[in-house]
């Protein structure tokens, strides 16, 4: 029997998401005036007054929101199993007195799509048609709620929900970045639960990096996510890594999108100014600076998606933290092919050939990144 296949990057807006952003007309929404032609508009560069609405973001359809349209492109691209989460930004806008409701209902929402997919996955059921696509999920965080008590109670909550994985999280934390103290509890509650955070960009960098405004109409979505996004998770990890983090919770496990962003590229460099930094102790300063190495949180503490799409990238990202840590993905349903006449998406199938290529000579090792190495490492038994 082949191994199977695991996709740990793919994202899901729940119809019940998609009618909030539906009512809103401020960052993140949906235009969608005659409920026919949706436009989803979530990156702060989307929302451009220069365009017309109905061509600010990007056209979006069922396979956002419709949990049969991903397993549909799962047996397509002989996928086995995916561990679907809430597409960015998550809940990072939600009023705070409403973030604990909201994560309750999507985790809900997430668990229910999941078993619902497994009992017609499961060869024992007499109403399966067959499907043998089978589902978990890692849930939203409520961050914006009043108190990170809130956001410590799911956690632990979500260990109840039997087909939950993990959780999603973006760049921003509490509002302040991920070197803020104030997610010191939320950290712990991570690490005691033995819970795997995916740290997924979304703010990217200031549109001022790219031009100023007006870059969207210049060259789209390309600078914001081939480099903000990559660069965002980059510098959010690394300002765990600088702020001691992972030196007060070494168990800590953390799952980078995309790679790494240029993480795995950028770690000697930033190794390197850590050793030259006099601001640290280390240095003679007073700031207490890093205590371990980061080649060893990369392999300790770190997990990279193979989503780079090259050999280079997946070169680095296994010279960082090992083959063993890598773990394939296709960020479904972002990056649809542009021509509606092709059925395999190219951002699923150049991932493929990316891994096949890198490994060509260990097959155990494409069998590992492709779906043992997430079997393992988020029990999916
Ligand atoms: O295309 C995009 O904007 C995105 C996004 O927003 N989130 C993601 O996961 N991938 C691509």
């Amino acid at each position: 029997m082949s191994p199977p296949i695991v996709d740990v990057h793919t994202h899901v807006y729940p119809p019940a998401y998609m009618q909030m952003l539906r009512a809103r007309r401020t960052v993140p929404y949906v235009h969608d005036p005659n409920n026919e032609d949706p436009r989803l508009i979530i990156l702060s560069s989307d929302d451009d007054s220069s365009i017309p609405l109905d061509q600010r973001g990007r056209p979006v359809d069922s396979s956002y929101w419709d949990i049969t349209v991903k397993l549909a492109f799962m047996r397509q691209h002989g996928i086995n199993c995916s561990v679907i989460s809430l597409a960015n930004p998550w809940l990072d806008f939600i009023e705070p007195n409403e973030a604990q409701m909201w994560a309750e209902r999507i985790n809900d929402d997430l668990e229910a799509t999941c078993a619902e997919a497994n009992k017609a996955a499961d060869p024992e059921n007499a109403l399966s048609l067959a499907q043998k696509e089978t589902l978990f999920a890692m849930g939203a965080l409520p961050l914006s709620s009043p108190t990170p008590n809130i956001v410590v109670a799911e956690i632990k909550r979500l260990k109840t929900l039997p087909h939950l994985r993990g959780v999603i999280m973006g760049t921003s934390g509490l509002g302040k970045g991920l070197d803020d103290a104030r997610l010191d509890p939320i950290w712990e509650a991570l690490q005691e639960t033995d819970t795997l955070m995916f740290l997924h960009p979304h703010y990217g960098l200031p549109d001022e990096a790219f031009g100023g405004p007006g870059v969207t109409s210049r060259y789209g979505h390309v600078l914001p996510l081939a480099l903000g996004f990559p660069l965002e998770t980059t510098i959010a990890v690394t300002r765990m890594l600088l702020s001691g983090v992972f030196d007060r919770f070494p168990g800590l496990k953390v799952l980078l999108a995309h790679s790494g962003g240029t993480l795995p590229f950028l770690a000697g460099r930033i190794e390197s100014c850590i050793h030259h930094e006099r601001k640290f102790v280390s240095g003679g300063g007073d700031v207490p600076g890093p205590q371990r190495s980061i080649w060893d949180v990369l392999k300790t503490n770190i997990y990279l998606d193979a989503v780079v799409y090259g050999k280079p990238g997946l070169e680095a990202a296994i010279a960082a933290s090992g083959s063993d840590r890598l773990l394939f993905g296709t960020d479904h349903p972002f990056f649809p092919p542009l021509d509606t006449k092709v059925s395999d998406w190219p951002s699923v199938t150049t991932n493929y050939k990316a891994i096949n290529a890198t490994f060509e000579t260990i097959p155990d090792t494409v069998a590992d990144v492709l779906g043992g190495n997430a079997t393992r490492i988020l029990n999916l038994k």
